[in-house]
């Protein structure tokens, strides 16, 4: 076999993948299309901002690649990348990748707090951001006691990584790699602690490629993508970008925040097959379909992850649209989604059954596979699974075992094979399908001079998605009413992420702790 290739025998289910042992798979997710006769088929529509065919694609990616190494950059040397859904993002992750540096895609909607943290804990060689992120970034790099070799914009005034590649080569061999190689990182969070370095090799972006956009969605050169989701999450990553780039389709990029009428005017403007959302961004669309009538007639397929889609809003969803909607469950750690309900086998509430190429086990506190229909920790096989997490080896040795990673989720299984979610093994919330970390909130609560403690549990709102709720215990119980409350949310609004700061607050005289002073957040929680 020649280098850089993997050949796909689809005969078997699932497809049977080979890689070749020199394997850097930036050669088959971008210069394979020119070989494949793609180079003036579009790869990205740009809301605003134009197209990008596969040729220009190959040759912005070679010269991202040269700019990163003529700045200084070398094989394995991390470059945090805070940049909005645009071309830039494609130019630098697999320019990045195909020099043989690690590209970090980071939350763009994090805080200077978050981004001082991954600076130093990634000991980045190189930040590179939209000039909207600045007033986060530019503190962070500030503050971190690591400081980066090379920090650039992507484009505007300044030092831009723009400029760099306007006089950089458009050629560029790709730095040998093997499949196993570390590849790319991605930060995934926890109820405690800093966020966590995930690191993904080679292949990884090939098997949930082929496994599940073809496997599953049965994507093909045809499709048109469009992610709610950016491309900074990991689901946003396979949907809006290695999905259409491993079949030749074409993705579809808008930079804002992903409103319902945004998603329907790029949805009326550039007719995507196949649009991937979240539970809270349907509900919302439901409800601006009710004073509004896109037509949403193009897409043949949506999906739903990042947490739980509630059989109401999958009914809802159906009978307004009549366009299937598959909730499936992927990680980080995992990279995308390996259970899945099928376009021809939907079971409302489930997260669905394995995808061909993962297997899943439902075990109890010993590690024993417990009986269908019992509920316990959901255990996943497959080959996009994490290699570790960067420096964390009692996390990395604590999630996995023999090849199988336990997600955090508690799971049953029925007769079908379906698998049903419970919800998480630890405390952590998932909000609008993004992390939430309770104790991050509560220590942001706590910082204020009136408050003494506080416990944030999820709560469920009226379309059964979860939010935040706090219990407040004050210095001094006479301040509770409606202008503390109001205080405290924008304290925690100016202070944390957007989607983060409590929908509801209630003041309490004391929170309920174990012997040992730890808060019991489940005795809290009203379901
Ligand atoms: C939860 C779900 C119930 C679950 C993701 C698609 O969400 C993604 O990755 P994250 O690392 O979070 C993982 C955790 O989120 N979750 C996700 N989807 C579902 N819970 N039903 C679902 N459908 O707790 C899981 O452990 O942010 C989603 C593709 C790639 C991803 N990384």
């Amino acid at each position: 076999m020649s280098d850089n290739v993997v050949s796909v025998d689809s005969s078997t289910t699932p497809a049977t993948l080979s890689f070749s042992e020199s394997f850097n798979v930036a050669v088959p997710f971008i210069d394979r299309h020119l070989d494949e006769g793609r180079g003036d088929k579009v790869a990205i529509r740009i809301h605003g901002g134009g197209e990008v065919t596969y040729g220009t694609l190959a040759a912005h990616v070679n010269r991202a690649g040269n700019a990163l190494l003529e700045l200084g950059l070398g094989k394995g040397e991390r470059v945090l990348m805070m940049i909005k859904d645009s071309a830039e993002f494609y130019y630098v992750f697999w320019g990045a990748i195909k020099a043989g540096i690690l590209p970090v895609p980071l939350n763009t909607l994090l805080r200077a707090k978050d981004y001082a943290y991954m600076i130093e804990n990634s000991e980045a060689a190189a930040v590179i951001y939209s000039p909207e992120f600045a007033a986060e970034v530019e503190p962070a790099l500030e503050d971190s006691p690591h400081k980066p070799k090379v920090t650039l914009l992507t484009d505007g005034e300044g030092e831009t990584i723009a400029k760099h590649m306007a006089s950089a080569s458009p050629d560029l061999a790709a730095l040998p790699a093997k499949p196993e190689d570390d590849c790319f990182w991605l930060y995934s969070s926890g109820t405690t602690g800093g966020p966590k370095g995930v690191v993904h090799a080679h292949k990884d972006m090939v098997v949930t490629s082929q496994h599940y956009a073809v496997g599953v969605l049965g994507i093909s050169e045809d499709d048109i993508c469009f992610s709610a989701a950016k491309l900074f999450f990991a689901y946003g990553l396979g949907n809006g970008m290695t999905f259409p780039l491993w079949v030749g389709a074409e993705a579809v990029l808008f930079p804002g925040p992903p409103t319902p009428d945004a998603c329907h005017e790029v949805i009326e403007t550039y007719k995507p097959t196949i649009f991937y959302g979240v539970p809270t961004l349907y509900a919302a669309q439901l409800k601006a379909m009710e004073a509004s009538e896109p037509d949403l007639s193009s897409i043949r397929v949506c999906t739903s992850a990042g947490e739980a889609l509630p059989p109401d809003l999958l009914k809802r969803w159906v009978d307004k649209t009549g366009i299937p909607l598959l909730d499936g469950i992927g990680t980080t750690e995992i990279l995308h989604i390996f259970l899945s309900n099928q376009i021809d086998n939907v079971k409302p509430g489930a997260s669905g059954l394995a995808v061909p190429g993962y297997e899943g086990r439902i075990v109890d506190d010993e590690g024993n596979q417990v009986p269908t229909g019992e509920t316990g920790a959901l255990m996943i096989k497959g080959d996009s699974l994490l290699k570790l997490y960067w420096r964390n080896p009692e996390k990395t040795a604590e999630s996995l075992k023999d090849g199988w990673m336990y997600t955090g989720d508690t799971y049953y299984q029925d007769e079908d094979g379906f698998f049903f979610c419970c919800g998480r093994s630890d405390d952590m919330l998932k909000v609008g399908g993004i992390w939430c970390s309770p104790v991050e909130i509560e220590n942001k609560l706590v910082e204020h001079p009136k408050v003494l403690e506080a416990a944030i549990v999820g709560r469920e709102d009226d379309e059964q998605l979860t939010k935040p709720e706090a219990f407040i215990v004050l210095n001094n119980a006479d301040d509770a009413g409606e202008d503390l409350e109001a205080e405290l949310l924008e304290h925690c609004k100016s202070g944390l992420a957007r989607y983060k700061y409590p929908r509801w607050f209630n003041f309490v005289e004391d929170l309920p702790k174990t012997a040992t002073g730890k808060i019991q957040r489940f005795k809290l929680r009203s379901d």
